[in-house]
């Protein structure tokens, strides 16, 4: 590591210090020009423990930057993971806790439900697909700990991928019962539809985002567990959540999910 290196433990607590008081910070990158995927998962796996360490339960994965809409946005066109954690729960018809994030932002997403342990390598969407009891729609908040959301990989993946909060959508599919290709959602913004999106947008079929989570999980030595959720992805860009206002994700078969910014 680096002479300006943090290192792996006070990385990790930079970042979750920075989420806890709601406060901005410069990419880590900017004065730790080593810093690499491989030691931004160590800090990322080192936040979770942290997290685990103060009471919080490990639920399932997020993926992040799976769609090109999301790619091009953030200027970054590699898929990532985060983990997930019961602190991440937002339950439906909630307010968005703004005192407790940054800048938030939404994006709609399809989010799997585990009914076996998958891991790699070899798994394909098929084989991913076949591990999946229940399909739901889902709105992601995102709130990156970087300032402007300006960030290289290795920032982003240390800050669990911006990973901030979730609501689960109400309707839960088996996923042999529907195209999740063609599987759309429309964003609203205030009464306004400002983008759309169907699941071909996330790595041509949400199984193959879960799939790739699965490899690359397995290359660490892990595996995704029966009971997790795994988000895969923003389908679109994500939208600003101002305070006062209204986000919606209505999904063609899984219902809609509406935040009261
Ligand atoms: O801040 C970001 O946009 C990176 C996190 C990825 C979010 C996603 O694509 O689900
Ligand atoms: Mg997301």
């Amino acid at each position: 590591l680096g002479t300006n290196s943090p290192g792996v433990h006070a990385a990790a607590e930079l970042l979750l210090a920075s989420a806890d008081a709601v406060a901005d910070r410069e990419p880590l990158t900017d004065t730790w020009p080593e810093f690499d995927l491989g030691t931004a998962y160590a800090v990322q796996d080192e936040a979770l423990r942290l997290r685990r360490a103060r009471g919080e339960t490990l639920i399932g994965v997020k993926l992040g930057l799976t769609s090109r809409a999301k790619q091009q946005r953030m200027g970054i066109d590699s898929p990532l993971l985060g983990w997930l954690t019961d602190a991440m729960v937002l339950p439906a018809g909630e307010p968005v806790p703004h005192a407790e994030l940054i800048h938030p932002r939404a994006e709609p997403e399809l989010v799997f439900l585990l009914g076996k342990r998958l891991t790699g390598p070899g798994v394909t969407a098929a084989s991913a697909l076949d591990a999946v009891s229940a399909v739901y729609g889902g709105i992601e908040i995102i709130d990156s700990r970087y300032r402007d959301f300006r960030f290289q990989l290795p920032d982003v993946v240390a800050d669990n991928a911006s990973s901030a909060r979730f609501v689960l959508g109400p309707v839960g599919l088996d996923p042999s019962t529907v195209d999740l290709t063609l599987e759309a959602a429309l964003v609203e913004v205030d009464g306004q539809i400002v983008d759309t999106a169907t699941g071909a947008a996330v790595q041509g079929h949400p199984a193959q985002a879960l799939a790739l989570a699965a490899n690359a999980l397995g290359e660490r030595g892990l595996a995704l567990e029966a009971g997790w959720l795994v988000l895969t992805g923003g389908m679109t860009d994500a939208v600003e959540v101002r305070p006062g206002s209204r986000v919606a994700a209505h999904f063609s078969h899984l219902g809609s999910v509406t935040l009261a910014g």
